[in-house]
This record gives structure tokens, C-alpha cells and sequence, in this order.
């Protein structure tokens, strides 16, 4: 009898959220995650007015990109966020996410986004169905699913968002679609097995499972990747 040839997993990606960076020591972690080999920067941008809080404007964040090679997403938690294509420097590999719930024409912005040469996300809150992207789903490259409600760091799990992924997740596979699910939010030790085996692609890491106080950032990238190891082997 022939074994099965195993197949080859399915690589899941870590972005490192910058808003959960040490600010005092920025330029040391952001040495420390790229020799650990994590897979992009993630930078949220929040107005005040979407998502209660603000953080990084175009200053602070290409002050990072002039220091990095690794590629970039810019998850715009902005009300209409077409007004700021163009605040932010794009190269290839680059991702820009919008959110459903703040385009008065969803299409139109996601179509300017693809014309800035970026990667095209779509992002959507807890309380929004995967429904409200049927008609823009075949043009973006990521859907990132929120995993807390958005706004601060720190937030807790919704854990119905895990049966979100999973039902996107059947549905990019229904449509034969070639598009990646990055999951946003309390990404920590207990929820990246579930997240990962629910068919998350892309991991925000932000205080809880990346930049923690507890924890060397070398060793918080290598659990990190531990965890996602155990929710593969459930696939
Ligand atoms: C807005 C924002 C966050 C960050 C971050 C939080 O809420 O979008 O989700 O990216 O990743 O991480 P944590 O581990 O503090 O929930
Ligand atoms: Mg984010």
C-alpha cells in the first residue's frame, strides 16, 4: 500500500499591528519582526469619528516604511475613506483595506484602490454579514473579518466571528475565488488555533499576542507560529 503524499500546507501569514508597538522603542521591535520573519507591517488608521480613537497619520507611517522592507496593509477604519487615497505611499505588495460599512459607494472606492497598484481589501465590522459583500467579493484580494468590534487595542474575541470566517471561507472555495481572510482583532494564544483552523489566512498580531509586556517579542512571534501550527493540523 502507497502513503497518501501529504499535502502542503496552506501558509498563514503574520501582520504586526503597529498601533500595539512599544512607541519608545519602536526602531528595536521593528528590527526584531523583520529577523523574525513576520510577514508585513499593519497599520490602522482611525478618525475619531468610525471608529472611536485616532492613531497613525502619514507621517508616523511612512517613517516605519522608510525603515522596513516588509510590505505594508493600511487598514482605513475612516469614514469615506476615498478622501485619503492618496495621503499614503503604495508599492507592490502593498494592501489597502476599507470598510464596507463606511463607503457610500463601496464599489467605486475599491476600484480606486485598485488603481493605486495596491492589493485590495474589504473589511467588515462584527454585526456586518458576509451578504452585504456579494456584489464587490469577486474584486477585492482580502476580506479582512474583524474579530473585536473596532477601536482600541485590547478588545475581546466577538466569538461569533469565527463561524463568519469559517462560512467566508466556503464561500471563496463555492466561488473559486483566489482571496485571502485576514482576522483582526484579540489575536492571542487561545483564539489563533480556532482562528487558523476556522480558515483565517492572515493574522493581525496586536497587544494580546504580539507586542505584549510579558513576553520578549522574539518569543511572542514563535508562539504565535506554534499556534498556528496546532490549528492546521485540524484541517
Ligand atoms: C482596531 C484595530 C485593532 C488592531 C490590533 C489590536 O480595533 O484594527 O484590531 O489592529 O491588532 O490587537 P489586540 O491584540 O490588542 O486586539
Ligand atoms: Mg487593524
Amino acid at each position: 500500500m502507497v502513503d497518501a503524499v501529504p499535502s502542503e500546507r496552506r501558509k498563514v501569514a503574520i501582520a504586526a499591528s503597529i498601533m500595539c508597538v512599544d512607541w519608545l522603542d519602536a526602531g528595536r521591535q521593528l528590527d526584531i519582526l523583520e529577523r523574525e520573519g513576520v510577514d508585513s507591517l499593519h497599520f490602522d488608521v482611525i478618525d475619531g469619528r468610525f471608529a472611536p480613537d485616532f492613531t497613525m497619520g502619514s507621517s508616523i507611517i511612512n517613517r516605519f516604511r522608510a525603515r522596513t522592507t516588509l510590505p505594508s496593509s493600511y487598514h482605513l477604519m475612516v469614514d469615506e475613506p476615498g478622501r485619503l487615497f492618496g495621503a499614503f505611499q503604495v508599492s507592490p505588495g502593498d494592501l489597502f483595506t476599507i470598510h464596507q460599512e463606511c463607503c457610500r459607494n463601496l464599489h467605486r472606492d475599491l476600484v480606486a484602490v485598485r488603481r493605486l497598484n495596491a492589493e485590495v481589501g474589504v473589511a467588515i465590522c462584527p454585526g456586518t454579514a458576509i451578504d452585504a459583500l456579494e456584489y464587490v467579493i469577486e474584486d477585492v484580494d482580502v476580506v479582512l473579518v474583524m474579530t473585536v468590534d473596532p477601536g482600541y487595542m485590547g478588545g475581546q474575541l466577538v466569538p461569533q466571528t469565527l463561524r463568519k470566517v469559517e462560512k467566508l471561507r466556503q464561500l471563496i472555495a463555492d466561488m473559486k475565488l483566489d482571496i485571502k481572510i485576514a482576522v483582526d482583532g484579540n489575536v492571542n494564544y487561545e483564539n489563533v488555533p480556532n482562528m487558523v483552523a476556522a480558515g483565517a489566512d492572515i493574522l493581525v498580531g496586536g497587544s494580546s499576542g504580539l507586542f505584549r509586556s510579558d513576553m520578549p517579542l522574539e518569543d511572542a512571534v514563535r508562539r504565535l507560529r506554534e499556534c498556528i501550527a496546532l490549528g492546521l493540523e485540524r484541517e
